[in-house]
């Protein structure tokens, strides 16, 4: 009998070049772990990234790879999953590669639901070119490029997701492998463009800056995580979610004697469209942050769609060259 594979099967010899602390290091264990713990075979597993320092992520995978062009992961990861739909496909990317240059690929990776897992770790800032403001960083943010602060509005990559028509979206914390790694199990079982946000900690240029709801301390107080028919509690089940019907807004309740019937808390459903985005957009600071498995709800993959002929395509044919040939084309006099 085979040995069970551990993390160490998923790494690489290759010396490991981000910044020492970074957060990605733990994001690289946890992925590793869990392709262990899943029993994934390595020969049918594939990392694609754009350009960045998260990026640099296939390097370390031992599986195979492609270190792309920036923000064009999608693209590749579209070609290898339609050339052989058997492999299993990961697409990893940062707020910059994924949201600024890449953001009309990943538009459309979503909405085509192309079966893959998308991880995109957001630090807020560009990490590989030392620091530039990124599409997700927050109003104020100084950095190299914006000196006196950036006036942009920052875009959220859940609700941005989610706007794509996006299938599935979850979200999790680089060093909180207890909770993502479930939450990379259900992307990786998800059948479509399984949509991962990670929060992740660039500590040279935008040290801990979700540091207010990531924090360990006060992690029960500032977090809230999503399970499919619970209700949404969080502080130690002391306080909830509750659906506010005048304002069709959600409001923090305290649960229990001193306040509302838990009964009251609003339960979490991950194909409710609505509820998604609701807790996509919360306002950050003023409530807890979502978690986990945040929506879900599937549709034929594009890969699927492409194999089996979808209903509305026409039969292909597979003979691209006699489909160019065809009909007039411009000729040189
Ligand atoms: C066409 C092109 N434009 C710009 C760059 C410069 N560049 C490299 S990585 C990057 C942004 C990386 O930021 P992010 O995706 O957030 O990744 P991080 O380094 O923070 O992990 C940029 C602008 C490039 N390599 N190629
Ligand atoms: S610059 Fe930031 S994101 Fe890049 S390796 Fe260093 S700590 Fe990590």
């Amino acid at each position: 009998m085979n040995k069970p594979l551990t993390a160490k099967d998923f790494a690489t010899d290759q010396e490991v070049r981000w910044c020492p602390g970074c957060g990605d290091y733990a994001i690289l264990k946890c992925v590793q772990k869990t392709l262990a713990d899943v029993e994934a075979d390595p020969n049918k597993t594939v990392f694609v990234s754009g350009i960045g320092c998260s990026s640099r992520f296939p390097y370390y995978m031992n599986a195979y790879g492609f270190h792309t062009i920036h923000g064009r992961a999608p693209a590749f990861a579209t070609g290898l999953k339609l050339a052989n739909p058997e492999l299993d496909v990961w697409l990893v990317t940062g707020d910059g590669d994924g949201l600024s240059i890449g953001g009309n690929h990943l538009l459309h990776v979503l909405r085509r639901n192309l079966d893959t897992q998308i991880l995109l770790f957001n630090n807020e800032i560009y990490g590989l070119t030392k620091g530039q403001y990124s599409p997700t960083s927050r109003v104020g943010t100084r950095s190299p490029s914006t000196p006196t602060g950036s006036i942009d509005a920052p875009v959220s990559p859940g609700a941005f997701a989610l706007g794509a028509n996006a299938r599935f979206i979850a979200r999790g914390i680089d060093t909180d492998a207890k909770n993502l790694s479930p939450v990379l199990k259900a992307a990786r079982e998800f059948k479509g463009a399984a949509f991962v946000e990670i929060f992740q900690n660039c500590i040279v240029y935008n040290k801990d800056r979700f540091e207010d709801f990531v924090a360990k301390k006060t992690a029960a107080e500032t977090q809230i995580h999503c399970e499919h028919g619970k209700p949404l509690l969080f502080a130690k089940g002391e306080k909830g979610l509750k659906l506010n019907t005048s304002t069709l807004t959600l409001e923090i309740v305290d649960v229990g004697d001193n306040g509302v019937p838990v009964e009251d808390v609003l339960v979490h459903d991950e194909t409710n469209r609505v509820m998604a985005q609701m807790l996509l957009t919360l306002p950050m600071g003023s409530y807890p942050m979502p978690l986990g498995v945040i929506y879900r709800d599937p549709a034929t993959s594009f890969d699927d769609a492409f194999t089996h002929h979808h209903p509305t395509q026409r039969k292909r044919t597979g003979k691209v060259a006699d489909a160019l040939r065809k009909g007039s084309v411009w000729k040189k006099n």
